[in-house]
């Protein structure tokens, strides 16, 4: 080996040399392999030429070089640092060329074979996952060099092979010609970060292979025929199946979908090697205009998964991958767009297993070229169009086997042009079961299905009544929104009207939800860093944390809000009717798996419960199911049922009773509470006293209720603007976060313009107005008591010119302090006006710790809806009519302030230790952090308002 560097491949736009063709994936045979992850030695470069080859040479003395674990990413173990950007290259712009500043990671690793390693055959070398560009050499002998980050790459080695002392050295350049088309929203981190492995090849052993499993829905037969590269047989025991691979066979068998994932357990046996097969029978096809499976069309409830892991990144282990899968299944998910490349190939395997659609999409993304109008688009230059055949090929022949891969996506936001037709028209010429996808043009023109993000409802509407117009060709298509809902902070709202859209047009055939989880990253200082917490000289801030989950994979409300709009079972119905109308939604599967239960609840206490019989009705069914009596004796109030449908059996994915669908039907109305107005205001030193109450007499504050003292209460119009308030840059107006803040709703003054103690209430007038403007709201709050409760009405009035919607209408008060809360009404977790499917009314109880929703970003979070009373700090709280309730340690200005979680101090610079919102209206929270804004009818007006809140001093509420 000389001591020469080359880096020509760097910048060159081929896929690579020296690797062997793409072939199907298998996570095990009775072959013997070697995982070769673990600590390896490791050195960082900040150019792609600063060493020479010699590392690589058997005798290399790597002694004084760092270690790293493989798989992972080089700068998240304390070399370098990750950089986020959403689409904009982190590098100038000049295809296929790159920085001179290209880390580059020297790996190396010194294995032998274990014992019982066979003597003959050959052996492969694999890498599952390297970003961006790698070069590798066995015992000083270079194999090759590759790109395609998300895709599996072989060598043969066979010939290198030693008992010991093998030196395995892989040289990583973080940028490369592949970083063009690599350019997905996520954080750009280096690394060898999925697996590599050495895997022996035995003389006759299994090649590549294609497993064809149709299912005929009108005869119940499937029909299986594998082909494979080195003929063998197939069996499949459970079937009776004994054939020659490319022999086809039809046999009566039950059908895979992502309800009812039927595999059967077969092998491929060559001469050499019996690779164990998880086969599904099913036909996708595209008949009606529609996407059938085994004949039916199938609604996707879908997720876009980026691989995440807020300590690994995107070297995620088999438990994380198993992890996602069963969170989604225990939310009701059915389908995963694998944005924006094929993820680990272990994770199909558990989508097969467990039940998910998959759209598997091929790393491919150029959208960094928008910046230009798309000008020197690789995607439309035939120079690239190799590299572009070679990733969709490594995802086909690796993915190609799985019943769960419905349909292939060609990739991600990356223009149109030449070579994307080219690889359509390479994914149809190799397989024939599957449809094809992409979201970039909306001809069509290389796709089987019209799909789109982020529509309006509007839109989407439109798109289902087909009154879109369009080419020709998509006309006739399906719908889906390939990404939807985008979940950044608290949100995204608006799911249930989509989904009523889905389910009301035939056309719209379901949804992703951008996207699954936060990319946050687990920091010592800032709890999870986003964007620009590296020191990134360009970044997106926290447009990187858009997920349905937490970093630590906690669910978000946003989560529990789309298990609810996406539940397979409607219970619908007028509690006084005695029946309740269920309905299975399911496309596939009867209702046999699920046992039903009602409750009666008064006053959110169950009074009575019992199982509740319903057929096991076919999809799309309803009936009608009678429920019991009203229990004898059950308490006068209001009342509900409440129908749940669980789990009958445990699954491979929950426990039995696991909730899948509930409704609540109301009986009787809630009784508003009334106070008469009995005492009367009676000044004394300095201060008004009424009923258990003690005002400031000048300024008509309220000082305290019984012995609890409350700090500054007053109307209340702000809340810490969302991520979807703000509205991403490009949206444009009306973005209602920066119009409020312009319009100074964030300092607002309170007035006081008169405290009048009258016969039977105490009056204080306000007008509450920002500086520099005409506008405000003129503001009355009536306290009138009946010598044990105090009721406060407030009412108020807009004056001026209010064209903007109000962030929230309440008021607010600061307690010395609380621990304990329980209330009457919906919950357990936050709603807004949009996001409130998932609310029961019921009674709960939590801390003011418990009641934050832990967004990376710190944002307007944790208000419960339809609050009836709410108890805290020796308070209770009736609502007339019922409200939001929020309650936190520090002042919205402070949640508004903060960047990261940490640096919401409890009680720091501000007069009470909990800050207590009691909101009459809330404005709606939308998606238009990337998408639509709230839907007009979840705008909060600025109109006249009145509302009242009934106080009495309770004794703190405990545990029990
Ligand atoms: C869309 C991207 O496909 C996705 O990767 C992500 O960036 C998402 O937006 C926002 O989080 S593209 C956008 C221009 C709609």
């Amino acid at each position: 080996m000389s001591a020469h560097t080359r880096t020509d491949y760097v910048e060159d736009v081929s896929p690579g040399s020296g690797a062997l063709p793409p072939r199907a994936w298998y996570a095990s045979s009775d072959a013997v392999s070697l995982p070769l992850g673990g600590s390896w030695r490791f050195r960082l470069s900040d150019t792609a030429d600063a060493q020479d080859d010699s590392f690589a040479a058997p005798g290399y003395d790597a002694g004084d070089w760092a270690e790293i674990q493989v798989p992972g990413h080089w700068v998240l173990q304390g070399h370098g640092s990750p950089a986020y950007t959403n689409h904009r290259y982190p590098f100038p712009v000049d295809p296929p060329r790159v920085p001179t500043e290209n880390p580059t990671g020297d790996h190396l690793r010194v294995f032998g074979l274990p014992a019982g390693w066979p003597a003959g055959g050959d052996a492969v070398l694999r890498f599952d996952g390297v970003e961006s560009c790698a070069r590798v050499w066995l015992n000083g002998t270079e194999l090759g060099e590759f790109k395609g980050s998300r895709l599996p790459h072989e060598f043969a080695v066979g010939a290198l092979l030693r008992p010991s002392g093998n030196v395995l050295a892989v040289r990583v350049h973080q940028w490369s010609a592949g970083s063009y088309l690599e350019d997905q929203d996520q954080w750009w981190l280096p690394g060898v970060f999925r697996d590599v492995t050495l895997l022996h090849r035995p003389a006759g052993g299994v090649r590549d292979f294609f497993v064809h499993a149709s299912y005929d829905h009108v005869s119940g037969t499937g029909t299986l025929r594998v082909d494979s590269e080195v003929a063998g047989r197939v069996t499949v025991p459970d079937l009776g199946v004994d054939v020659p691979t490319g022999e086809p066979v039809t046999v009566p068998v039950e059908p895979w979908t992502a309800e009812t994932p039927r595999l059967y357990d077969g092998v491929l046996a060559t001469e050499g090697e019996r690779v164990p097969l998880r086969i599904g029978f099913r036909t996708v096809e595209l008949s009606d205009g529609l996407i059938k499976v085994n004949g039916r069309p199938v609604l996707f409830k879908g997720v876009n998964r980026h691989e995440w892991h807020p300590e690994k990144g995107r070297a995620l282990d088999l438990a994380t991958m198993r992890e996602d899968v069963l969170l989604m299944k225990r939310h009701n998910v059915n389908a995963v767009r694998t944005s924006h490349y094929p993820p680990h190939p272990a994770f199909l395997d558990l989508c097969d297993e467990y039940g998910l659609w998959v759209i598997d999409e091929c790393d491919l993304e150029t959208h960094g070229f928008t910046e230009q109008g798309w000008r020197d688009n690789p995607v439309d230059d035939d120079r690239w169009t190799p590299a572009l055949l070679d990733r969709a090929a490594r995802m086909v022949e690796r993915d190609k086997n799985h019943p769960s891969v419905v349909i292939w996506s060609l990739g991600n936001e990356a223009g149109t042009g030449r070579g994307l037709t080219a690889t359509a028209e390479w994914i149809r010429a190799r397989d024939t079961s599957r449809l094809v996808h992409y979201e970039g043009d909306h001809t069509c023109r290389d796709t089987d299905v019209y799909s789109r993000m982020y529509a309006s409802h509007a839109e989407v509407e439109r798109i289902g009544r087909r009154l879109d117009g369009g080419p020709l060709k998509r006309r006739a298509l399906p719908f889906i929104l390939c990404e939807y809902a985008h979940a950044m902070g608290n949100g995204p709202g608006g799911l249930a009207d989509y989904q009523r859209l889905f389910e009301a047009h035939e056309r719209l055939q379901g949804g992703f939800v951008w996207e699954w989880i936060d990319h946050g990253i687990a920091h010592p200082e800032l709890g999870y860093a986003y964007g620009g917490d590296f020191g990134e000289e360009l970044h997106d801030g926290n447009f990187v944390c858009d997920g349905l989950l937490f970093p630590d994979r906690r669910p978000s409300p946003g989560l529990v809000e789309y298990k609810k709009v996406i539940e397979p079972v409607a219970v619908t119905g007028d509690g006084t009717a005695g029946t309740v109308r269920v309905t299975n939604k399911y496309d596939f599967a009867d209702l046999s798996a699920l046992a039903f239960s009602w409750t009666y609840e008064v006053e959110g206490e169950p009074v009575d419960s019992g199982s509740l019989p319903v057929p096991a009705l076919a999809p799309g069914e309803s009936a009608e199911v009678k429920l019991p009596a009203v229990p004898a004796g059950a308490p006068a109030g209001e009342a509900y049922w409440t129908v749940r449908a669980v789990l009958a059996c445990e699954t491979a994915w929950a426990p039995r009773d696991h909730v899948v669908a509930w409704g609540q039907l109301p009986v009787s109305a809630r009784r508003t509470p009334y106070v008469a107005a009995t005492a009367r205001p009676a000044p004394g030193d300095g201060v008004i006293s009424l009923g258990p109450a003690v005002f400031d007499a000048r300024t008509g504050a309220l000082r305290a209720i019984g012995a609890v003292p409350v700090t500054d209460l007053r109307l209340d119009v702000w809340r810490a603007p969302t991520d979807n308030d703000d509205g991403a840059a490009w949206q444009g107006d009306p973005r209602y976060g920066p119009l409020w803040r312009r319009l100074g709703l964030h300092r607002m003054r309170h007035r006081l313009d008169a405290v009048e103690a009258g016969e039977d209430a105490l009056t204080v007038r306000t007008r509450v107005a920002p500086a520099a403007r005409e506008l405000g709201l003129s503001t009355v709050y009536r306290w009138t008591s009946d010598g044990d409760r105090l009721r406060l009405t407030v009412s108020t009035v807009p004056e001026g010119d209010w064209t903007v919607p109000l962030p929230r209408l309440g008021i607010r008060f600061g307690l010395a302090t609380a621990d304990l809360v329980r209330w009457y009404g919906g919950g357990p977790g936050e709603a807004y006006p949009d996001t409130r499917t998932a609310a029961r009314i019921a009674r709960w109880q939590s801390t003011v710790d418990e009641l934050q929703t832990p967004y990376v970003r710190p944002q307007e979070n944790g208000a419960r809806i339809d609050v009836r009373w709410a108890e805290l700090g020796g308070l209770r709280v009736e609502g007339d009519p019922a409200y939001w309730f929020t309650a936190r340690r520090w002042t919205t200005e402070q949640l508004d302030a903060a960047a990261h979680r940490t640096d919401l101090v409890p009680g720091s610079g501000s007069a009470a230790g909990v800050w207590v919102n009691l909101d009459h209206g809330q404005h709606g929270i939308g998606s238009q952090s990337c998408g639509p804004g709230p839907l007009p009818r979840y705008h909060l007006r600025a109109e006249p308002a009145e509302f009242s809140f009934v106080f009495s001093p309770v004794s703190a509420p405990r545990t029990g």
